[in-house]
């Protein structure tokens, strides 16, 4: 935190030079924990420290009952495409975790693309379209940025704040799996506990509530999967036909491809989400320490963490994987 002083003392004069009254916060499409948890603490930091009229944008087909129950329990009310709001009234975007502007969900770049903005993330290949950047790819999670930040202008961090933040580190540490579990990753936790927070029935709110489709969808996934490589690559796939069969969506799948890596010897996970009708493969990667999955993912114009990375690559399955898989054997 010491050598992020500059950074954070840009932003604090960032904010207190903003003379418009209305902000909008918002993430990344595709929601994830990190995402979600940091533009709640960041809202509680600009409407109770700042004073200002803030709102969190999320788009309505993420917001599913996990994370209701997260907005509610913090208190925010969150608002969506249908809200009844002029979009058009906000003076700044702020957005967390989000590494580009394309990955702004699309109903509000078409309200925001002519306002300053404000973007804190930690994605080292973060395109910087902000009119303040503040990215710190050490950062476990954006989470991180945004607890150190309220540290650094005193805010009041109390046990709501504290849920929040915790809930951005047990999401992108995968629950303290990840070789992003630091010792500042641990203090950070020590001190949220202080303030009484419940950890085991976070946990639960997060991670106890599977839907049965998912479990559905996640032993076709298994069933269909292949062991690469000499078992070291493990590839999930994942047709878009099989999601609506179940009537499920894309939310349904999150976390499969973190099995991927509990497999003995696998050294890169890959989860293919095919839409046949778009005639494109998003693909999600996972691997072990060691591996730059940003190299690999860059060739394609993806990007994310060098444990955790995605791209989408246009074409049928087997053409997209043929290319994938070229890049990821010099590397396995
Ligand atoms: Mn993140």
């Amino acid at each position: 935190m010491e050598n992020n002083k500059e950074l954070f003392s840009q932003i604090d004069n960032f904010l207190k030079n903003f003379s418009g009254k209305r902000i909008i916060i918002s993430g990344h499409i595709n929601t994830d924990f990190d995402c979600l948890g940091s533009i709640l603490s960041f809202y509680k930091i600009l409407k109770e420290f700042y004073k200002k009229d803030t709102y969190v944008f999320l788009e309505r087909n993420v917001y599913d009952y996990v994370f209701q129950k997260v907005t509610e329990r913090a208190s925010i009310n969150v608002i969506t495409e249908d809200s009844n709001i002029d979009f058009n009234s906000f003076d700044l975007l702020v957005t967390l975790d989000t590494s580009d502007w394309k990955r702004v969900p699309e109903f509000l770049r078409d309200y925001t693309k002519n306002l300053p903005k404000l973007v804190i993330d930690h994605h080292g290949d973060n395109e910087r379209f902000g009119d303040l950047n503040i990215i710190i790819p050490g950062a476990a999670a954006t989470g991180v940025i945004v607890y150190n930040f309220a540290k650094f202008i005193d805010y009041n961090i109390d046990k709501v704040f504290a849920e929040l933040i915790y809930i951005t580190i047990l999401g992108d540490t995968g629950r303290f799996a990840y070789s992003n579990t630091t010792k500042e990753v641990f203090d950070i936790v020590s001190e949220l506990c202080e303030t009484g927070i419940d950890c085991s029935e976070i946990y639960r709110v997060l991670f106890s509530n599977e839907s049965p489709i998912k479990y559905k969808l996640l032993s076709y996934v298994l069933d269909n999967m292949e062991l690469l490589l000499d078992g070291k690559l493990c590839l999930f796939k994942l047709p878009q036909s099989i999601v609506e069969k179940y009537n499920a969506s894309k939310s349904d799948t999150e976390g499969f491809v973190d099995y991927t890596l509990k497999l003995r010897g696998v050294k890169i996970g890959v989860m293919a989400y095919i839409y046949e009708d778009k005639n494109e493969v998003k693909y999600s990667l996972r691997a072990v320490k060691g591996i730059n999955l940003r190299d690999i993912v860059k060739v394609f114009g993806g990007g994310g963490h060098p444990q955790a990375a995605g791209c989408r690559i246009n074409g049928a399955f087997e053409e997209t994987w043929e290319k994938l898989l070229k890049e990821i054997k010099k590397y396995v």
